[in-house]
């Protein structure tokens, strides 16, 4: 396979005005008439007109009307007899495509007998033939044709301009789109479908239509999507000054979708996993990533459609910013301190369980790549969380005022153009002159360019005599794949110091004048600063990194005493937690590193591992009124297998794996009668609401259960895992009911089996359910090597499907991804169903194989047997012929 690289970028040779496409739907075979106006593009040389496609049958190309000569070239269409100088012509495309055969879910597919397409990235050009490059944008006009009883419903993007029946029980649907678009951004859908209604006047007194189509029984599940769009459209335009640009706004569900959604101008296309939801069927985490995954797919219509990428190099430009924003707006709608707290903790988790890795391993990439393979395998952490963290530190750095006021200036100069991710940070400095993103801007910039996590090592020394703290901050960036160094980052530090007793101390840096201030961000520009704080009667406790104010790790050698005095009086509620985990994963990586195995705690014991300082620490964070729920659910989740795994050298993950169990265990047995306060005390009271308070309550109670159940199993109490049976059998929200059918499953309980199969006889007609079913069973704990023969077992069960990604995600990616106890078996087994699973997926659907292809990133981490057994697996895929390019790369990245 051959790289794209990003300095070969050159401006297209043709621009296309405008584009009228007429489609016959069926299934079988799908007729697309493709009329174009083109111009040669003056600023380029003369050159043929290379055309991409892909899987196409062409039967007729016509210029300004007539036949003309054609060659095909590597799956181009090159046409070299054009008319000469830069007047438009018309050119004419005739094609079909047979969408039942479409597995790979790109272009334009059949899922539960609807038409849908995909085109992001390159999907356009397997459903005609096409400058299918994001800076090539158009005006589109698009007639469907099909069986009106099949296919009632004909959508497209922008308005209906026409309608009507057509002879043999056809019906067409004419649609023009007001605004021009890369091709990337077309959609057609066509099936039984019905909608949720909503007109809504915005606050500029517009009038616009918003409609949630699905399948005619899901109608009842799509409240909280249109509540989400409105929250949405309200919010970008009070936020950002940025208001709905159409008419109509349609969002469409299906349930075979290769990723979460997908933003088409005015036409949104979305898995049904981030659209339907009712409280028997969706849990708050469901409800929560509906309301973000609307909303980040609404924000793309500024950040992606409006303004839009210029190749796909630049695809934080949009996916980085529009991430930045959808959690803003789901900090903004969570409302108090403590909720956005919550939030900014849940989006770290996930960057340093994901993209840290990702960064560490052989697909790092910096956020604009330089080169690719397969540019759906670009779609990363990096790409939109990474991405995202960029875009917050530019925030932090111009302040939220200043920021607005970026944006609005990227607006004015870019409003219909395909742009650079520097033109952004571009935009963003020149509307805050005097900031230190624009002191520092060409270092700054080093955040897109280099790939990798920064460290920044921090030190402190206290003089007594001068009352003053020095402290050193130092980074460094470890070499990534084509960058063996690195050149040092702009890097803001939020800071502030405690007393030893938890007080906040005012703030005062030497040679300035006292402000009063307990936070302050520290700009680290060299690759080593001190900063000198006086008026301080003794040693602080320094609170580093305030908020995750940058995305690296933070290496400072607390004692356990100042991690306690952080995790109990830090004003930053971040860095709270951030104690609380320093201490848990210093325990875990202290147990590891031990000769001896954990020994299995009894009822009665001390706290062996965890010791007496942690656990009366974690008693008093549970119990601590001032505090709320959702917050001690996250202080009280132990550090995940694979973070823990990031911060060793060499990686036993059974070993790994016994330990975080058994500190689990320990939590669960030395906390039992704060587990039950804990239980009684968040109970559901009054009807179901999917809001962070009541969410947060269920969290807790979920945990306190699970807690209780894991405890259970080692007192051989019987009650706890009675009530979780009578809670599964009983609840009135779909929360209360899986977190009580996951504490009988992940304790191992007798009582788990009989709730299985009661929970897949009341949900057997929910998808989206049944989901939830595999997933549970594909993640939860290894019991002597039994995960791997249930995981083949549940591949035979009729309603599993390889074609499905939910499907195959929920039992193959749960188990490969997110079960490494089971999956990291020392007979390899797990690794031998990985290579078959992506080989087997790979004929289907190449997206999907190469995503579960990265589950062995690091293997390289791994200790022995299992690094030789992994890199036997990866490369027994690699040596398979005729596999995608998009396998082909990862796996040979992986090797490499
Ligand atoms: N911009 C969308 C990306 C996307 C996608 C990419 C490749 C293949 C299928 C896909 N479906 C959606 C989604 C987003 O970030 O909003
Ligand atoms: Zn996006």
């Amino acid at each position: 396979p051959v790289a794209i690289r990003r300095e070969d970028y050159t401006a297209p040779a043709y621009w296309i005005d405008s584009v009228e496409l007429t489609f016959d739907l069926d299934p079988a075979k799908t007729r697309v008439l493709n009329r174009m106006t083109l111009r040669r593009n003056a600023d380029v040389p003369a050159q043929p007109l290379r055309l991409h496609g892909e899987d196409l049958n062409l039967a007729r190309v016509l210029v300004n009307g007539q036949g003309t000569s054609f060659k095909m070239d590597g799956g181009q269409l090159v046409l070299e007899n054009l008319p000469e100088g830069t007047d438009a012509f018309a050119l004419e495309i005739f094609t079909t495509c047979a969408p039942a055969k479409n597995t790979k879910l790109m272009g334009l597919y059949v899922s539960n007998d609807s038409f849908f397409t995909q085109c992001e990235a390159e999907g356009f050009r397997r459903i005609t033939y096409f400058l299918d490059r994001p800076d090539v944008m158009a005006s589109y006009s698009v007639t469907l044709r099909a069986d009106k009883t099949q296919y009632p419903v004909l959508l497209s993007n922008g308005n209906l301009v026409d309608s009507g029946d057509l002879e043999d029980g056809r019906h067409f649907a004419k649609w023009v789109d007001p605004h021009k678009k890369p091709c990337y951004l077309f959609a057609l859908v066509a099936g039984k479908l019905v909608a949720r209604e909503q007109k809504i006047r915005t606050r500029a007194g517009t009038d616009h239509l918003l409609q949630v189509y699905v399948r005619p029984g899901d109608l009842g599940k799509t409240e909280h999507a249109m509540n989400s769009l409105m929250a949405s459209i309200a919010w970008d335009e009070a936020r950002f000054g940025l208001p709905l640009d159409l008419e109509r706004f349609m969002i469409v569900a299906t349930s075979d979708f290769n990723m979460g959604a997908m933003e088409n101008k005015g036409l949104n296309i979305f898995n049904t996993k981030y659209v339907l939801a009712s409280e028997a069927t969706a849990t708050d985490t469901d409800f929560a990533n509906i309301e973000s995954v609307v909303g980040h797919e609404y924000f793309h219509n500024w950040t992606g459609n409006r303004v839009t990428c210029r190749d796909w190099f630049q695809l934080s430009l949009k996916e980085g910013l529009t991430v930045f924003r959808d959690q803003e707006f789901s900090m903004d709608l969570a409302g108090s301190p403590s909720a956005r707290a919550v939030k900014r903790i849940e989006d770290v988790r996930v960057l340093r369980t994901a993209q840290f890795p990702e960064d560490a391993g052989p697909m790092a990439h910096p956020v604009r790549p330089d080169s690719y393979v397969e540019i759906n395998n670009f779609y990363t952490v990096t790409i939109y969380e990474k991405g995202s963290e960029v875009v917050r530190m530019q925030h932090n750095l111009v302040g939220r005022d200043g920021f607005a006021k970026g944006m609005k200036l990227y607006f004015e100069r870019h409003d219909g153009q395909a742009v650079t991710c520097d033109d952004f940070v571009q935009a963003i400095a020149d509307a805050n002159p005097t900031s230190p993103l624009a002191q520092h801007l060409p270092q700054f910039k080093r955040w897109y360019s280099q790939a990798g996590t920064p460290r920044v090592h921090a030190t402190g020394v206290y003089d007594a005599a001068t009352r003053s703290y020095a402290l050193t901050l130092s980074q460094s960036c470890p070499a990534t794949p084509g960058q063996p160094t690195k050149e040092p980052f702009v890097i803001p530090v939020e800071l502030g110091l405690l007393s030893a007793s938890g007080t906040p101390l005012p703030l005062q840096q030497a040679g300035e004048a006292a402000s009063g201030a307990t936070s302050q961000v520290l700009v680290l520009t060299e690759a080593s600063q001190t900063f000198t704080f006086t008026n301080l009667d003794a040693a602080p406790v320094p609170s580093l990194l305030r908020n995750f104010s940058a995305p690296v790790v933070l290496d400072i050698d607390y004692t356990d005493a100042e991690l306690l005095t952080l995790l109990a009086h830090d004003t930053d509620a971040f860095n709270r937690w951030e104690a609380g985990q320093r201490l848990a994963l210093r325990i875990a990586i202290n147990s590891i590193a031990a000769s001896a195995f954990p020994e299995s705690a009894t009822a009665t014991s001390e706290p062996k591992i965890l010791g007496t300082a942690f656990v009366e620490a974690m008693r008093a964070v549970l119990r601590n009124p001032a505090l709320d729920a959702a917050f001690k659910e996250l202080v009280l989740t132990l550090p995940s297998e694979t973070y823990i795994a990031e911060q060793l050298d060499v990686v036993d993950p059974q070993r790994i794996h016994a330990v975080r169990e058994a500190m689990r265990t320990e939590l669960a047995l030395a906390l039992r009668a704060d587990w039950e306060w804990a239980w009684e005390q968040h109970q559901n009271t009054g009807g179901y609401r999917p809001d962070s308070v009541s969410a947060g309550r269920r969290a807790l109670s979920g945990m306190a259960l699970n807690m209780l159940c894991i405890a259970a199993k080692t007192t051989g109490d019987a009650v706890w895992p009675g009530k979780a049976y009578q809670r599964f059998k009983d609840a009135g929200n779909m929360t209360d009911r899986f977190n009580a059918l996951t504490a009988l499953v992940a304790s191992g309980h007798d009582l788990a089996a009989p709730a299985l199969a009661r929970f897949h006889t009341l949900f057997k007609d929910e998808p989206l359910v049944i989901d939830k079913w595999f997933a549970l069973q594909a993640g939860a704990p290894d019991r002597g090597g039994n995960i791997l023969p249930i995981v083949r077992q549940l591949m035979q069960h009729p309603d599993f499907s390889l074609k499905n990604p939910n499907r195959a995600r929920s039992v193959i990616f749960s188990y490969c991804n997110a079960n490494p106890g089971a999956f990291h078996r020392q007979d390899a087994g797990g690794y031998v169903f990985w290579s078959e699973r992506v080989i087997e997926l790979d004929a289907i659907n190449p997206q999907v194989a190469a995503r579960l292809a990265r589950a062995l990133d690091r293997w390289k981490k791994l200790a022995d047997p299992w690094r030789t057994a992994a890199r036997e697996a990866i490369a027994r895929v690699a040596a398979r012929e005729g596999l995608s390019n998009d396998v082909r790369e990862v796996v040979n990245r992986a090797l490499s």
